[in-house]
């Protein structure tokens, strides 16, 4: 065991089985392109870019060579009444490569943040437009909008919210996800069946008055609880909603943005276009924490109201835009436009669809679905023992497979690079094939 791994007990692991990993752990030291490597000198393929973050490859040494520079440069600078030259450069490259109409860019440091700042600007938007009376927040089941009250409130997955669920914020509401196996095992793309199920926003709306909801926040594509797309016609149907009842839709594109689906951003690639846009993750490929909100022209002029000389939003974080992240955002912006990143990423959506549906005979395989550069394999339960299997997936191929592979309970979830080499996604799915052979 490395020198590392002996002193683990002071460190308190997010999203962790703290004593099971402390008993055996999995520690990275490195990283280059689409390999980890551990201390004793594994090189693990990486079937995840980072954790969804880091499509164009690890320790690109173009956003490396920013971040070297920004640090020795400007380390700090207050951005609350005062500013610096690469958040103001990064809030233009982000907005021109938005949707039309949104052109408003507010910084965070996560997705989380992202999220609970969407909620706070969608609340106080319509106050200030002298709509107060719209509170109600709608998320979905099974979502994940980050740890934060917030997002934990208008999120959906259940481990996340048990041990808080008197402490979360009031008048949020659900609707159902759209995972529907027994209609649409094993789709291709987008499931056919389930556009009918956002009409459970129109229920919503009957229910409360659709003047009393602000917002509704849903991940284009789910990706957290094991990648469930959205049915065909699914987000245009909560366009549709939303508009009658005037109430603003929030894409969290945590994951989605920036490639993940072929395209700057998820409302792109569906030609549905939302009111506010979260964004992190690939904002900076992985390499600063640094997140985004992105909003319409309307949202924003709602603020700008009032004497000039007053603070119009009570709110930002001490790293809303800071130097270095901002300066490894630019960076990852100009790689992406270099390097023909989202093309790039839709060059490889078949050759990565065909990869995973070839799971499908599987016997332990009872799903398969991917969207873009997001896809899942879901394997049945062992009897008794949810997760027991993803689990062992996970530590095998750690293990004996040198390939890092992502399980949420028993689904495999995949996020490979932009710019993945064809020969080594097949080899380390064959690899993964191997693992789930020798699992009971
Ligand atoms: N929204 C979405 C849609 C996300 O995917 C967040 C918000 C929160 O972002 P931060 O940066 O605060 O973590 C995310 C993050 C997984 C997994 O297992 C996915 C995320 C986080 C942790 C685990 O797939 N996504
Ligand atoms: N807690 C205390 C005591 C603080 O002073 C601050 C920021 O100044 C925060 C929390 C919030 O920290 P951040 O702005 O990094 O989110």
């Amino acid at each position: 065991m490395s020198a590392a791994a002996k002193n683990l007990d002071s460190y308190w692991m997010p999203f962790t089985a703290n004593r099971d990993f402390k008993d055996k752990p999995r520690v990275i030291t490195g990283a280059s392109g689409h390999y980890y490597t551990t201390e004793d000198g594994n090189k693990l393929y990486d079937t995840l870019s980072g954790l969804w973050t880091t499509g164009a490859g690890h320790c690109h040494p173009k956003i490396v060579e920013a971040v070297q520079k920004q640090v020795a440069k400007l380390d700090y600078c207050v951005t609350f009444q005062m500013t610096n030259d690469k958040a103001i450069e990064l809030a233009q490259r982000v907005v021109n490569i938005a949707p039309k109409g949104i052109n408003h860019c507010f910084f965070t440091n996560s997705g989380s943040e992202s999220v609970d700042t969407a909620l706070k600007i969608a609340l106080a938007y319509h106050r200030a437009k002298g709509e107060g009376n719209r509170t109600r927040l709608i998320g979905r089941e099974s979502g994940y909008h980050g740890v934060n009250f917030g997002g934990m409130s208008v999120g959906g997955m259940v481990n996340n919210r048990r041990a808080f669920s008197a402490n979360l914020i009031p008048g949020v509401d659900h609707m159902r996800h759209t995972l529907d196996i027994e209609r649409n095992a094993f789709s291709r793309g987008l499931p056919l069946h389930g556009v009918e199920l956002a009409d459970d926003l129109d229920q919503l709306c009957s229910l409360h008055g659709g003047n009393n909801i602000a917002a509704v926040i849903v991940e284009p594509v789910a990706g957290s609880i094991g990648v469930y797309p959205p049915p065909v016609g699914y987000l245009q149907r909560l366009r549709d909603i939303c508009d009658r009842h005037g109430i603003l839709l929030i894409f969290d594109e945590v994951i989605a943005a920036f490639g993940r689906l072929g395209a700057s951003f998820a409302s792109e690639r569906f030609t549905v276009t939302p009111d506010i846009i979260t964004t992190a993750k690939g904002l900076s490929n992985g390499v600063i924490p640094i997140g985004a909100v992105l909003v319409r022209d309307s949202i924003y002029e709602a603020f700008m109201q009032g004497p000039e000389n007053m603070v119009e939003l009570f709110h930002g974080y001490t790293y809303s835009g800071h130097p270095v992240a901002a300066a490894a955002g630019i960076a990852t912006l100009d790689v992406y436009d270099e390097e023909g990143t989202f093309e790039q990423a839709l060059s490889r959506e078949q050759h990565f669809e065909d990869l995973l549906h070839s799971f499908k005979d599987h016997k332990n395989v009872v799903d398969v679905r991917n969207f873009g550069l997001m896809g899942a394999i879901e394997i049945a339960s062992r009897d008794s023992a949810p997760g027991a299997r993803g689990g062992e997936m996970h530590k095998k191929c750690f293990w004996e497979a040198n390939v890092v592979v992502r399980n949420v309970m028993d689904v495999l979830c995949f996020s490979p690079f932009f710019n993945s080499n064809p020969d080594e996604m097949e080899q380390s799915f064959a690899a993964i094939r191997h693992v789930l052979d020798s699992i009971e």
